[in-house]
């Protein structure tokens, strides 16, 4: 097993991480819910010359991208004005969500939005698909991690298992810039302190990738979940991404469309943990030249590699 706990991390990995996101997202859509909003993104999921279109996954992960690099820190009153202002429903964002960003955007504070759908905040995983973001940018920061994660999930996700659905992702993103062996980020996985519900999907999660258990994609949707909360999305994610970090991304993407439910959101962060560890340069070159403003995202995020480098 290999431990590089310095390896320093370079601008092709942060690029990795956010074209490893839209493409998984991208990729993903098409095969996102149940046959009506599979005919629905049949009708707009391709831009007007062709190219996959990304939703409210990447969208909200540029929008973050976006404020750090403009700040250097999180400051949660700019996020939600930028969440707000991109809000399109085309990018398919969750219902709870869609309600939150249109009431910030007619100008109710963030700090009562939050809670205005849900009395206690949203579960779903819309913290948690941005907070690849959040993983590369402090991957050298534990603490400053840890409260990045809370201020940019709260602002449209409040509730507890919503943010640590958003402290997974993150810290399985920050821990695959560093380390290259599945089992070993697993590990420091579990020691994290989540939520209790999280324990049962990561122990077996976990007991997969150290026994060398294929699990199919029908058995991973049915014991670990493929649904639309953080607690049935997030451990599934980085599982896959384990699983198949030493394998082709298309793999890795085709088997979380094979297990349906939120497949674009799984997908997202799965593939930005992916990218993390492999780098832009691993992937496929073809998917990307089809995916919608590429250039754009690699752009951004090398802004955020060149932020994170000033310090
Ligand atoms: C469509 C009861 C709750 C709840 C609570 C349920 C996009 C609701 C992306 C809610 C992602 C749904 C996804 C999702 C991101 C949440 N009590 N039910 N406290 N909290 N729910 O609306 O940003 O795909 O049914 O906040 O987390 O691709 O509508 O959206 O897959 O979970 O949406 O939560 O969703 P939302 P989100
Ligand atoms: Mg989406
Ligand atoms: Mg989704």
């Amino acid at each position: 097993m290999s431990c590089d706990s310095r390896r320093p991390v370079s601008k092709d990995q942060f690029e990795g991480t956010l074209i490893g996101l839209a493409l998984g997202d991208a990729l993903g859509a098409p095969f996102e819910g149940g046959p009506i909003e599979r005919l629905l993104w049949r009708c707009i999921g391709r831009t007007a010359d062709g190219k996959r279109r990304w939703t409210d996954d990447t969208q909200m992960s540029l929008d973050l991208a976006a404020s750090l690099i403009a700040n250097g820190r999180i400051i949660e009153d700019d996020i939600a004005q930028r969440f707000a202002a991109s809000y399109q429903w085309r990018r398919g964002y969750g219902p709870g969500a869609a309600k939150v960003l249109k009431r910030i955007r007619r100008g109710m504070p963030w700090r009562q939005a939050n809670r205005s759908v849900f009395a206690s905040g949203s579960y779903g995983n819309g913290g948690a698909m941005r907070a690849p973001v959040i993983g590369i940018y402090y991957q050298h920061q534990a603490e400053m991690l840890e409260d990045a994660c809370q201020q940019s999930a709260v602002v449209t996700h409040a509730h507890v298992l919503a943010i640590d659905g958003a402290r997974l992702i993150a810290h399985a993103t920050a821990l695959a810039v560093r380390h290259r062996e599945p089992v070993q980020i697993m590990s420091k996985v579990m020691g994290l302190r989540l939520d209790r519900a999280f324990e049962r999907p990561l122990a077996l999660a976990q007991q997969w990738l150290c026994g060398g258990h294929r699990p199919s994609p029908a058995e991973v949707a049915k014991q670990l979940g493929n649904g639309i909360s953080a607690v049935a999305s997030t451990p599934t994610a980085v599982f896959v991404a384990l699983r198949f970090v030493h394998e082709p991304f298309t793999d890795m993407v085709n088997f979380v469309c094979e297990g349906g439910g939120d497949t674009d959101t799984i997908a997202a962060m799965s593939g930005a943990i992916w990218g993390a560890v492999n780098g832009y340069s691993a992937l496929p070159v073809a998917s990307i030249a089809q995916l919608e403003q590429a250039q754009m995202i690699r752009n951004v995020a090398a802004s955020l590699f060149a932020r994170r480098q000033a310090g």
